[in-house]
């Protein structure tokens, strides 16, 4: 998910587990188990938690939501552990048509399968609403904690004590992953950590880095094009006799505004955000997951950016965002806001309100632990206008977190959990390389048992979705590369 901000919020797969991220996009969930299929063969259960795990004077509880399954599982088989991330787990996960790939593990190894939503996400809430006094009880140690009173209730309940548990996880709960198998190594025997991001930052310039690199990679003139385009919409935007041309060029709902600096950043960041999330999930095979822009890719992009007889580099990149906004999200216009009005709506502190679901919740994890920023500041990128500045200062807007604590609370993060050097056993860290995201993550194996997985040419927690014929040979190897080390490791004592 990207979180950082943004904008559009876009949650991205707000699906969790691999939610990368990015946005948030809203779901229709009354949908998640695909009709005409057969019933679900899951579970939906809950279980009690304590609101904080770090004061035992403090007894206050609440339930925390989880989807089980039994179908693949074999007495004596392993037990895994799918991790919610920043947004409402999505059933898809548990179904096993398609069949995502931890799925087709539990199969062949007689797995016993769960799904845990992480807490203040989804329909897991521990307190009455997101004030940002309640949110102090939002944060990845209180969630591994969680994870780990889990594991010890739920594996005495069913006699699974002596089992070995597997965790899995993409993006943040890929983090979450690795993170339990480190704190937590006499209760997690394995973790598969998929494009996770282990050193947290508040300047995460690197980001669209990779996105240039991303594009060059599909054609070298893609970034260069891109990057023309943006610099024009940077130079237009700020003459307000532009407003106009530019609502009607990206197909805006309502006429620009920009009153301040921070809304001139705010469009920016949500016009780029187009190609930054097209490319982080660029050709991820999510439709099970209900995410309509699949078929939206860096070849789409790059078509588009190229097309001489759309006009110049600027009138390419608007034709893409109509065409993405349209085509692909379903969408009549790109729906821009202000900062103040985004700002709003982050503020609002009930879980139903606009960003309920995890928006609200992701940012303030940002603010407190990550940072994760996708900053302009780095020269060697295609966009402009959203450096860091801008980010921080969300933090106090929104929570009243000052730069200085939100340094200190990231550095906290990785002095905490050890960033790249992290010192554990049996993780496997498979990455991307068009993934913005490994960037932050282990990029080669620190040593036989903290394996990493290089997968070149694939996006955002490709190795996690489901199969399919059009999968590149090295993505299909990934695969079952991950499964031999689960088979390897689940011998081991
Ligand atoms: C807006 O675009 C139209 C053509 O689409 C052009 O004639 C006009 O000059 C533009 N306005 C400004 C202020 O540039
Ligand atoms: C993507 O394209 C394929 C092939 O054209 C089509 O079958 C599929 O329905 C499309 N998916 C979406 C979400 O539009
Ligand atoms: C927060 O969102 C809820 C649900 O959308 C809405 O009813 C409420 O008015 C909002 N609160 C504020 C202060 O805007
Ligand atoms: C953010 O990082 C980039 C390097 O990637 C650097 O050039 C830039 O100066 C940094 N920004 C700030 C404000 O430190
Ligand atoms: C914001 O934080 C400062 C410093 O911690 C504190 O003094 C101030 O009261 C806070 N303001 C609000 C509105 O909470
Ligand atoms: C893009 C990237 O970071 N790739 C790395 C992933 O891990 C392998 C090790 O298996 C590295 O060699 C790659 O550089």
């Amino acid at each position: 998910m990207a979180f950082q901000a943004i904008i559009v919020f876009t949650l991205a797969c707000l699906c969790v587990p691999c939610d990368g991220n990015r946005k948030f996009i809203e779901i229709d969930r009354s949908n998640d188990v695909p009709k005409g299929k057969s019933e679900p063969v899951f579970q939906e259960q809950w279980i009690t938690q304590k609101l904080d795990h770090f004061n035992g004077a403090d007894s206050r509880v609440w339930d925390q939501k989880f989807l089980v399954t039994e179908t693949h599982y074999r007495a004596g088989g392993p037990v895994f552990l799918m991790i919610g991330g920043e947004g409402p787990i999505n059933a898809g996960w548990m179904a096993m048509n398609p069949g995502s790939a931890w799925l087709t593990y539990a199969k062949k190894l007689g797995a016993l399968c769960f799904m845990v939503e992480h807490r203040f996400y989804g329909d897991s809430h521990p307190t009455v609403d997101l004030s940002t006094e309640n949110l102090r009880f939002l944060s990845s140690q209180q969630a591994l904690a969680d994870l780990a009173h889990f594991r010890t209730v739920i594996a005495k309940q069913r006699g699974l004590t002596n089992s070995k548990w597997v965790a899995f996880g993409g993006s943040y709960p890929g983090a979450l992953a690795a993170w339990s198998r480190l704190k937590y190594p006499h209760l997690i025997h394995a973790a598969v950590a998929s494009s996770a991001p282990l050193h947290a930052t508040v300047n995460f310039s690197e980001y669209l880095e990779v996105v240039w690199r991303a594009l060059a990679a599909e054609n070298p003139e893609c970034p260069l094009l891109v990057k023309k385009a943006f610099d024009t919409l940077q130079e237009r935007i700020k003459d307000p006799n532009n407003y106009d041309n530019i609502t009607k060029d990206f197909n805006l709902c309502s006429k620009l505004q920009i009153q301040s600096e921070k809304d001139r950043a705010y469009i920016l960041d949500a016009l780029a955000d187009n190609i930054m999330n097209t490319v982080q999930y660029n050709n991820d095979n999510r439709e099970f997951e209900h995410v309509l822009d699949t078929n939206c890719t860096i070849k789409t992009v790059c078509g588009v950016m190229t097309d001489a007889s759309l006009g110049d580099p600027y009138y390419r990149f608007a034709a893409f965002v109509r065409l993405r906004t349209i085509t692909h999200l379903l969408k009549p216009c790109f729906k821009d806001l202000t900062y103040n009005a985004n700002l709003q709506d982050l503020r609002n502190t009930s879980y139903s309100g606009p960003h309920g679901g995890g928006g609200r919740q992701w940012t303030y994890q940002t603010c407190t632990e990550f940072g994760y920023f996708q900053t302009t500041d780095s020269p060697n990128q295609p966009f402009g206008g959203f450096g860091l500045q801008y980010h921080v200062e969300q933090c106090q807007d929104n929570f009243n977190i000052s730069a200085k604590t939100l340094y200190a609370g990231i550095d906290q993060t990785n002095e905490n959990y050890g960033s790249y050097n992290i010192r554990a056993t049996r993780i496997v860290f498979p990455n991307g390389s068009i993934d913005p995201w490994h960037a932050l993550g282990i990029t080669s194996s620190i040593s036989d048992d903290l394996p990493a997985i290089f997968i070149k040419g694939t996006a955002h927690c490709a190795n996690m979705y489901p199969a399919r014929a059009e999968d590149l040979p090295q993505l299909t190897l990934a695969r079952e590369h991950v499964f031999q080390l689960l088979q390897k490791w689940l011998k081991e004592k």
